[in-house]
């Protein structure tokens, strides 16, 4: 069943503010699909970024043959590890399909931590090369991060670190490749990834931040989000590992909505809510800058990590 009210709220503060006093609260709750924030970065950036990544040898272009050290490093579809475990687990089976690429710039928690210390080691070492990125001053990180503290109201948004003080990396960018897919999935470093001893595991909510700096597109068809209005329960995993979330949500009338965005648009969403990406395989890969928020409503700090 189509339900009406669940839509995004956006394109801007003022409007969001107008239609609800607390956005983040109405993520938590679910009564909201996506916080979406219209051109927040202007196009003209998201160009000029994504060429000094490619200038900067940080992504290839993919009109040239794939230099072979991005071969080694590409995460393959649906990886994360679990845990302490080494070996990657796969959020879906993603079969066969060749030619589908991530590269990440900047450290993921979902892929790297499992070993703490190289965890911690590789977030340092982002820190340095984001600051190096945006030296110019025009800076997407910057620009998500004060969207949030201004969607926030009076809580306080920072760089997820240990009581220690080491850090975690303040984001990531990730381009997708050769239709690169996200199936119907859910992202939880307490309920998926079991990361207790990280001091993201304390917040009782999980969104993510994602600008998107460039699409894909093929024909008419770009790659767009698509957010399901359920809730990960343990007993849809057998769904989502099998590839069968589509039939249980037809059968099930689970309500989704797709989020239609253009580079420079940035959304937030819950994501405990089922979501997908499906890959759209066309010339340019779909490059975003992605984070997750750690939110509770009774703490004053939001975490945010990558
Ligand atoms: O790229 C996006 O818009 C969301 C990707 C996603 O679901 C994830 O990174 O877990
Ligand atoms: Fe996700």
């Amino acid at each position: 069943m189509a339900d009406n009210n669940w839509t995004p709220l956006e394109p801007d503060l003022a409007t969001i503010f107008d239609q609800h006093p607390q956005p983040l609260e109405a993520l938590a709750a679910g009564d909201t699909p996506a916080v979406v924030i219209r051109q927040a970065f202007p196009l003209h950036s998201c160009q000029q970024l994504v060429e000094r990544l490619i200038a900067k040898e940080l992504l290839y272009d993919p009109c040239e043959p794939i230099p072979p050290k991005f071969i080694d490093v590409a995460v393959p579809e649906g990886h994360f590890r679990e845990g302490r475990n080494k070996k990657a687990s796969r959020a879906w089976d993603a079969g066969t399909a060749t030619g589908r690429r991530r590269i990440d710039i900047g450290t993921s928690l979902g892929y790297r931590g499992s070993d703490p210390d190289a965890f911690f080691a590789h977030s340092r070492e982002s820190h340095e090369l984001f600051a190096d990125l945006f030296s110019n001053g025009n800076d997407p990180v910057r620009i998500l991060y004060d969207v949030l503290q201004d969607l926030s109201c009076t809580k306080r948004v920072v760089t997820a670190h240990e009581a220690d003080g080491r850090q975690y990396s303040p984001a990531i960018i990730r381009a997708h490749y050769g239709g690169y897919t996200y199936q119907p999935h859910f992202d939880s470093v307490r309920l998926r990834e079991k990361r207790e001893g990280y001091a993201v595991h304390d917040f009782e909510h999980q969104f993510a931040g994602v600008m998107v700096l460039q699409n894909t597109q093929l024909g008419d068809v770009s790659a767009q989000c698509v957010l399901h209005q359920y809730m990960w329960q343990p007993e849809i995993d057998s769904y989502l590992r099998s590839g069968t979330f589509h039939e249980y949500a037809v059968r099930e009338n689970v309500a989704n909505v797709d989020v239609v965005l253009e580079p420079g648009d940035l959304y937030f969403f819950n994501t405990r809510n089922i979501h997908e990406v499906p890959g759209v395989a066309g010339d340019l890969p779909r490059i975003v800058l992605a984070t997750f928020i750690g939110y509770s409503s009774d703490r004053n700090d939001i975490f945010v990590w990558s």
